[in-house]
């Protein structure tokens, strides 16, 4: 059993696919442990991404990660990190396999709809960024 942070991001939200992720996931037999939607402050974007501080797209990255509403989510299962990074696609929704979530909705390697943790190291630092421990059932 494994948890893993995913979030529908601003472009995923305005383009009304919160269900199509969720459902998606809960097609795999991942569970969903916790959820909210909220908008981030540039601030707060910019803490949650702050191993990206050095990249090049560090500020238009946090720039759109707080232009809208996200839906937050703890997804759990067998493998969830691995599973949903799976589902989601590759980063660049040009690499993506068809019929994942970023081939299908994503329309550049920004706006890519949504966010997987990548290890249980990252899961660990993004779980309690968005969420108390009473949260999570
Ligand atoms: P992933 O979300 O697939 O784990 P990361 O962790 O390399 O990808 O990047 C975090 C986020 O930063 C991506 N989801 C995407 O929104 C953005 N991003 C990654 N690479 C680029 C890039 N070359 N140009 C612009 N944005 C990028």
């Amino acid at each position: 059993m494994e948890r893993t942070l995913s979030i529908v991001k601003p472009d995923g939200v305005k383009k009304n696919v919160v269900g199509e992720v969720i459902s998606r996931f809960e097609k795999k037999e991942l569970k969903i442990s916790a959820l909210k939607m909220l908008l981030l402050s540039k601030e707060e974007a910019q803490r949650f991404y702050v191993v990206h501080k050095e990249r090049p797209f560090y500020g238009s990255l946090t720039h759109f990660m707080s232009e809208g509403p996200i839906v937050v989510m703890v997804v759990s299962g067998e493998n969830a990190i691995a599973k949903v990074r799976e589902i989601m696609g590759a980063t660049n929704p040009k690499d993506a396999a068809p019929g994942t979530i970023r081939a299908d909705f994503a329309s550049d390697i920004e706006r890519n709809i949504v966010h997987g943790s990548d290890s249980q190291q990252s899961a660990a630092y993004e779980i309690p960024f968005f969420f108390s421990s009473l949260e999570i059932l």
